[in-house]
């Protein structure tokens, strides 16, 4: 980090104390005193670039997703901070890089907890300021603190990070216990059926989908041939809990209902939904309604369900007149991918669409596809609709919603969170200076120039067909003129490059 760069935290936490304290400011023109809209963050799994109409998509139209993105602000180089989920949630929940901390790589299913109880956390932030808060679908950030047992308190969780309420998959659907938690208990369960849960060896009887491929409605291409639930095996073994297991053809209208009666029981707010949604990861299982729609299989399906869910909240928000109070971001957790190990037939008919539009790369890869994310954000009345270059990260919701909303925060919250709410609301074109991408390795953007570090490993992995951006030598882009990353300028730019390996090593080290 430059030291001006140091200095732009400094006094980004200078004045947010200044904020907490209610008085006026103005940041790079325009004034803001602090407001308090109610926040709905739709956090999309796997969903990419090129995946939704209004950013290019052609063969499947996501109509509702554009219609938020003809009243909002569209932004075109908006970041999660990671390549892959539990790391892009962490960050995007603590405001601190994922890569700072070791055990935040993609979580099995008992996973415990990997957000200190008690830390500042964006939802703890808003729930000391007076917001209600509430999680519903993917969490995936762990639970408890020892062994889990799923039949008694489960905890800490969500609430213990600063949700009011909690309606979660623990993990992904593709990894047992496929079970809905609700704040500290499993949904539906029946007492004399107990849960267990293994990620080492079988348990109970259930069948296994290496033992028995007859049985399954969907086969796996890769993993996933443990434990067979609702005819399609998982990572991880599981057994009991029969009354309690989900049924992925209505993961995605549980899951809406519930946000929806979050935002109903909270209207008078103001509050918080952090929705997670299970779409478009795998195992992608559509409703019957999408079943088929899309004409490319389940992946295009499951993005009408996706975009389908987002309606269903604008149409909460209006019927409750909330829209104008209301800031509605629509992102996703990390870019694309195709085959990532069920045979849903989403290669074969992708029919030309691409997941990542012009970028290469997708989920898993250093390459521009891994972290940049569609990302729409909507306040009718107070955001003007439009389309913003700015570089954002979903990292910087902590300190720039703290800005927006007057919540405390202290000089050691966050500490990669950057104040960037002129370029949230569309006050500046400027974001970020720069941003760390994370994947196998890291790379560093700034404004157009990407430097992705040297690293060991294969260019590409075969499973889900990836380019990871994991080069020997390093890798150096101009993203100028060249959005898909394919002229390699690490000799013609050398010094650069060492000059942009020395600046990730010392933020590597504060
Ligand atoms: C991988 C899984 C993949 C997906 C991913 C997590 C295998 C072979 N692959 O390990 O299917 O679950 O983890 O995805 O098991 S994420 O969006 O939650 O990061
Ligand atoms: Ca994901």
């Amino acid at each position: 980090m430059t030291s001006q760069d140091l200095l732009l935290r400094i006094l980004n936490k200078l004045f947010l104390g200044l904020a907490a304290a209610g008085i006026f400011f103005g940041v790079m023109g325009r004034s803001r005193a602090a407001e308090r809209p109610n926040i709905v963050l739709i956090l999309a799994d796997d969903l990419g670039y090129g995946d939704v109409s209004c950013y290019g998509a052609t063969k499947v139209q996501t109509p509702n997703i554009d219609k938020v993105a003809e009243s909002g602000l569209r932004f075109l180089d908006a970041h999660s901070s990671s390549a892959t989920c539990t790391p892009s949630r962490y960050a995007l929940l603590t405001g601190e890089y994922p890569w700072r901390k070791k055990g935040t790589g993609i979580l099995p299913g008992d996973a415990n907890l990997i957000i200190k109880p008690g830390s500042t956390t964006l939802p703890e932030m808003l729930r000391k300021g007076g917001y209600k808060t509430g999680a519903v679908g993917k969490w995936h950030l762990g639970l408890g603190d020892g062994e889990i047992d799923w039949n008694t308190e489960i905890k800490p969780g969500p609430l213990e990070i600063g949700f009011d309420y909690s309606f979660i998959m623990p993990a992904t659907a593709d990894r047992v216990p496929c079970v809905f938690v609700e704040n500290h208990r499993v949904v539906d369960l029946d007492a004399k059926d107990p849960i267990q849960v293994s990620f080492k060896e079988k348990v109970g009887s259930d069948p296994t989908g290496q033992e028995h491929p007859e049985l399954l409605k969907m086969r796996p291409s890769h993993g996933h041939d443990m434990t067979i639930v609702n005819g399609i095996s998982r990572i991880g073994y599981m057994s009991g809990g029969k009354s309690a297991r989900w049924v992925d053809e209505e993961l995605a209208q549980t899951l809406t209902k519930q946000a929806v009666g979050f935002i109903e029981k909270n209207k008078d707010g103001p509050f918080f939904l952090y929705f997670a949604t299970h779409d478009i990861h795998v195992p992608r299982v559509p409703n019957a309604r999408f079943a088929g729609k899309s004409g490319m299989g389940p992946r295009g399906d499951v993005i009408l369900q996706f975009d389908w869910t987002v309606g269903e909240i604008v149409k909460t928000l209006r019927q409750l007149k909330l829209e104008d109070n209301t800031i509605l971001i629509v992102t996703s957790d990390n870019g694309p991918v195709v085959d990532d190990g069920y045979q849903d037939q989403a290669r074969e008919k992708l029919n030309g669409h691409r997941p990542a539009g012009p970028l290469r790369g997708g989920k898993y890869s250093a390459f521009e596809g891994g972290t940049r994310v569609p990302f729409i954000l909507s306040w009718p009345g107070h955001v003007k609709s439009g389309v913003s270059d700015a570089l954002i990260c979903q990292i910087d919701f902590l300190a720039s919603f703290a800005q927006l909303t007057g919540c405390r925060l202290n000089q050691a919250d966050g500490p990669d969170s950057l104040n960037i709410l002129p370029a949230f609301v569309g006050d500046s074109k400027m974001g970020r200076d720069y941003v760390v991408e994370h994947a196998f390795v890291l790379a560093l953007r700034k404004g157009n120039q990407k430097f992705i570090e040297p690293g060991k490993g294969p260019k590409f992995s075969k499973p889900t067909a990836t380019e990871t951006g994991i080069d020997p030598d390093g890798l150096f882009y101009d993203l100028t003129d060249d959005i898909g990353e394919t002229n390699n300028l690490s000799i013609q730019v050398s010094e650069k490059a060492k000059q942009y390996q020395a600046e990730l090593e010392k933020l590597r080290k504060e």
